[in-house]
Formats: structure tokens, C-alpha cells, sequence
């Protein structure tokens, strides 16, 4: 099978889609929506909330050509057996990892700020990774289901940025994933963390893995090589 190209930073991605998933991290309730775990830790919620109609045009055009979906969240027990102290006492949020807040307990499982927003829903079939970390293999089972089903590629999209996207990009990186990652469809609550957590994972000849724009990818897509399932 010929590979799909496209035009990347710092130089052409290439992929098929048997062989590749796409990876959307985080895009819970508790981070894009207002009264959830961003909020209470004093951000503008509003800047994340900007990328979902980019994400949802990524996630309609792979889903139509049947490619692989994952979706992660970021969610703790309720016992809070999988959230340690060094990560509940971070920073000086109103509200802590475990608290109640305006959309049930903050980071917790089944929750309802812990779902993922009904724009980018997950289907019957797509694979949803609740992660008690930043990244998205640490004490998971993705590795795992992504080697069962022969994924050797991965495409990222998801907040935030320089935290659990980027955190999870070089996880993957490590495991032997080449990454693109998605520059219009991720968002951080920092612009310029943004910008430099993108610049840095495509440096030294794409040290963590290729950037490119969401409309350079679903070119590709619609490319004749891409249908070769
Ligand atoms: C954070 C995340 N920011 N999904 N989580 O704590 O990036």
C-alpha cells in the first residue's frame, strides 16, 4: 500500500490509515466547559472551547473513512486511590481533584464534568482511556489495544497542549508511535506554552513528532492512497 503524505513541520508525515489512530486527548467537560477543574484553577475557559469545531471537522472527515479512534480522559477513582497527594495539592485551585464543584467532583470517573463534550462524543466502537495521569499510557491499557490492532501511527488532537497532549505525544514517542500533532485542533490556557510545547516536539528533525494543520491532514485524507484500507 502506498503511504498517505502530507506537508508537515519539519518535513512530510507520512501514514496509512489501517495502520494509524487518531488520539484526542482530554476534551472533557471539567477542561473546555465553565465550572469545571480549568476554571477553578483560574483560566479562561473560552480558549480551549475555540478548537472544537477545528476537532470535530478532523473527527467526522476519519470517521468517514473508517480510521481508528481514541479518546482519553483525564479521571480518578472515586476512592481516590490513583491521585496522589503530589498531584492533588498542586497550584491553589477553588476547587481540588475529589471536590464537588458545579458539574460533580472534579477529575472524578463518571462524573458528569468528567465526560467528554457532546461535540466529540465518543461511538460505540471508539476506544475512551480514562487516565489517571497527564499522559496517556502511564497506567493504562492503550499500549496494549494499540499494538493488538496494529497502530504503528498516531495522530493527536486535544488539550492542553504543553500538559497531557504533549506529555502523551512523547509516551508515545518512546514506545515507538510516529506522532503528528494537530496545530489548530490543541489548545492550552497559555498561548505562548502552546506555541513553544509545538515548536518543541517538531525541533531537531522531529525529536517527539511532525505538526501540521488540521486542513493539510484532511487533504490527505481525500488523497486516492488514503482509501487503500
Ligand atoms: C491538565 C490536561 N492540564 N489534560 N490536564 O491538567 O492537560
Amino acid at each position: 500500500m502506498t503511504p498517505t503524505k502530507l506537508d508537515a513541520n519539519p518535513f512530510p508525515y507520512e501514514f496509512d490509515v489501517a495502520h494509524t489512530a487518531l488520539v484526542i486527548i482530554d476534551m472533557q467537560r471539567d477542561f473546555i466547559e465553565p465550572g469545571g477543574f480549568g476554571e477553578s484553577l483560574g483560566n479562561d475557559v473560552a480558549l480551549l472551547a475555540a478548537i472544537v469545531p477545528a476537532c470535530q471537522a478532523v473527527l467526522q472527515s476519519w470517521r468517514g473513512i473508517g480510521g481508528l479512534v481514541v479518546h482519553t480522559r483525564e479521571a480518578h477513582r472515586a476512592d481516590l486511590s490513583d491521585c496522589p497527594p503530589a498531584k492533588r495539592n498542586r497550584g491553589n485551585p477553588s476547587l481540588r481533584i475529589g471536590d464537588e464543584g458545579p458539574m460533580g467532583r472534579i477529575l472524578v470517573a463518571d462524573e458528569p464534568g468528567n465526560q467528554i463534550i457532546p461535540a466529540l462524543a465518543p461511538t460505540p466502537g471508539e476506544i475512551v482511556i480514562d487516565k489517571p495521569g497527564k499522559g496517556a499510557f502511564y497506567a493504562t491499557p492503550l499500549h496494549d489495544l494499540l499494538q493488538r490492532a496494529g497502530i504503528t501511527h498516531l495522530v493527536f488532537m486535544g488539550v492542553t497542549t504543553e500538559v497531557c497532549v504533549q506529555t502523551s505525544m512523547r509516551e508515545a514517542n518512546d514506545r515507538g508511535y510516529d506522532c503528528l500533532l494537530l496545530e489548530d485542533c490543541t489548545e492550552s490556557y497559555f498561548p505562548a506554552f502552546k506555541q513553544s510545547a509545538v515548536d518543541m516536539m517538531c525541533a531537531q528533525g522531529a525529536i517527539v513528532g511532525w505538526t501540521a494543520a488540521s486542513s493539510q491532514f484532511m487533504s490527505a485524507l481525500v488523497a486516492p492512497d488514503a482509501a487503500q484500507r
